[in-house]
């Protein structure tokens, strides 16, 4: 959490030493120097704290195309789909105090977020839907998150060509108000098509940044040992998609 650390020493040096170090022009200069930083600092965070668009239910795509995988297709899969995935469960592990096992009937459970947005593919198309979960930023607290984690990363249980997908966030997308854990799109249990029966919805960023059948999400320092590195199956791909992938 450097960027933290870093924010909190230029408020510190702004709030309280300036009184006493300002009197001569070399304290004076850093001390301008440390205000711009932290102005241009603070105003790259609220801009990455900004709330993307909602919508009317009006708006609603008729339909919410599937892309990438529709399915998982394995036997344990279609057993679990069978049985409403009751047998479904969402890891919440890597550097938390608490490490957490839920169903879907806990993650109902938890204060829900309902959200009408837009979707947009890099490969050009665009839906609207209405998404409903808790925010990632509650299930994170139950685990409480210890303070040397910079990413978190999301594990799903589907394999496209040949490998595992996934995809990771940095603490601002994470603990972002419109990062939830989806199990509704319209005001139904999530499609199977659309990642039943969690997916991510993290609206300021790129469709591929939204991981569906989600299996388990990891607080971790880095992302280097993961996949091929590069924080994503997208990213990882020669495809080379980036990492960072705001809107
Ligand atoms: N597990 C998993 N998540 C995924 C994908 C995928 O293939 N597997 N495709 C991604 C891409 S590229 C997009 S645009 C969206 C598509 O979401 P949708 O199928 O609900 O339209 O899911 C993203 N999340
Ligand atoms: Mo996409």
């Amino acid at each position: 959490m450097k960027r933290r650390t870093l924010l909190t020493g230029a408020a510190a040096l702004g709030a309280g030493a300036c009184a006493k170090v300002a009197d001569t022009d070399t304290a004076r200069s850093v001390f301008d120097a440390a205000e711009d930083w932290h102005r241009a600092a603070h105003r790259a965070l609220a801009n990455r704290q900004a709330l993307a668009p909602e919508y009317a239910p009006e708006d609603r795509s008729p339909t919410f195309r599937g892309n990438g995988s529709l399915t998982v297709d394995t036997d344990e899969y279609r057993a679990d789909a069978a049985n409403g995935f009751a047998n479904w469960r969402l890891q919440v592990r890597g550097l938390v105090e608490t490490p957490l096992s839920l169903s879907i009937d806990d993650i109902r459970a938890l204060p829900q977020r309902t959200q009408i947005t837009r979707h947009d593919c890099v490969e050009g198309w665009s839906a609207i839907g209405e998404w409903t979960g808790p925010q990632l930023s509650h299930l994170l607290d139950a685990a409480k998150v210890k303070e040397e984690a910079n990413f978190i990363v999301f594990y799903c249980a589907d394999n496209l060509y040949g490998a595992d997908y996934y995809e990771s966030v940095d603490m601002v997308d994470a603990y972002h108000p419109q990062t939830i854990v989806a199990h509704e799109l319209n005001g139904e249990p999530l499609p199977e098509k659309n990642g039943a029966p969690l997916r991510m919805r993290v609206e300021r960023q790129l469709g591929y940044k939204h991981p569906k059948f989600l299996t388990a999400i990891e607080a971790v320092t880095s992302f280097e040992h993961i996949g091929e590195g590069m924080g994503g199956f997208w990213e990882d791909n020669p495809a080379g998609y980036q990492w960072y992938a705001g809107i």
